[in-house]
């Protein structure tokens, strides 16, 4: 169900039946849950090709990854969640070429999905049936309530959703939801993206400026959830520093301060977003 639409300017409207559907997954230190992923990615309609990054991990991403028939494509070391997607697109623009593929119409579609949705990454189809239609140039995914309840990276999911909405309008849901329908061009206009984990924020402010069609779909998804240990804790802060300069960027700076105070007062969020952040979406 497509939940919010918003632009329309600048985006070629347009079916794209034709074009089948690249997974993209970001990955760090993901062996335990990245073959179950992949696995899963695989039999959504319309894949024919599931690229892992690992991002310089130091386990055993790479054989699970490929043991599961994902391509693999490696950064030696650590370059962040951004970067990663940057180089899982640039590798099935590759694929497109030596297929031939040179039109909107015919480019493969891109999957974003993060490494840990398990078995419920067959339950994607949803956020790629907007995109194929052609009424929307991104979808992205809006999670149930997770099974466990997290260590809470509420403070975080507001700074982003009041960021997103004084830089674009956009009332994002869930505005770190990593898993994201893209056509090509959309993808190729919101370059270079926000750095590490701002890559979210950014996307969707820079798309809905641009005037393409934004929408979030309620996605039956499920992931690890992150807990109240000191590496989560340091998960949080990052990604916190990440979105900040992400909205910094693009001149949402006022955002900042407000996102902090709705933690504590309940001052400037919107809708019924907050409820619904054990959902999370991820980053
Ligand atoms: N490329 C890259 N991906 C990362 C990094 N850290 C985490 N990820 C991936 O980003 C996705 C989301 O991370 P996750 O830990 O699940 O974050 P959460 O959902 O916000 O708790 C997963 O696919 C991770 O493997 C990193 O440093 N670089
Ligand atoms: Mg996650």
């Amino acid at each position: 169900m497509a939940l919010q639409a918003s632009g329309g300017g600048a985006f070629e409207d347009g079916a794209r039946s034709a074009a089948p559907v690249a997974v993209v997954i970001p990955a760090h230190d993901e062996e335990r849950r990245i073959g179950a992923t992949v696995r899963a990615a695989r039999v959504v309609d319309g894949v024919d090709l599931v690229v892992v990054v690992d991002d310089g991990s130091r386990d055993g991403t790479v054989r699970a990854a490929a043991a599961a028939g994902a391509v693999v494509v490696r950064h030696g070391r650590n370059r962040g969640k951004a970067a990663a997607m940057e180089t899982g697109a640039a590798a099935v623009a590759a694929v497109d070429a030596r297929e031939g593929r040179r039109t909107p119409e015919t480019a493969h579609l891109l999957l974003f999905l993060d490494g840990d949705l398990e078995e419920s990454a067959a339950n994607t189809a949803p956020l790629v049936d907007p995109v194929r239609a052609g009424t929307a140039a991104m979808s992205i995914a809006v999670l149930p309530p997770q099974k466990r309840a997290g260590g809470g990276h509420g403070f975080v999911v507001r700074a982003a959703r009041d960021g997103i909405r004084r830089a674009s309008g956009f009332i994002a849901t869930q505005p770190l939801s990593g898993q994201r329908c893209l056509t090509r061009e959309a993808f190729d206009a919101a370059l270079p993206l926000a750095a590490g984990f701002g890559v979210e924020t950014g996307l969707t402010i820079d798309l809905v400026r641009q005037g393409y069609p934004v929408c979030e779909v309620e996605v039956d998804l499920h992931h690890r959830v992150t807990g109240k240990d000191w590496a989560a804790q340091r998960h949080r802060a990052k990604q916190y520093a990440h979105v900040a300069r992400a909205l910094a960027e693009r001149g949402a700076v006022g955002a900042l301060p407000g996102a902090l105070r709705a933690g504590t007062s309940g001052g400037t969020v919107e809708g019924d977003g907050v409820s619904r952040e054990p959902g999370g979406g991820g980053s």
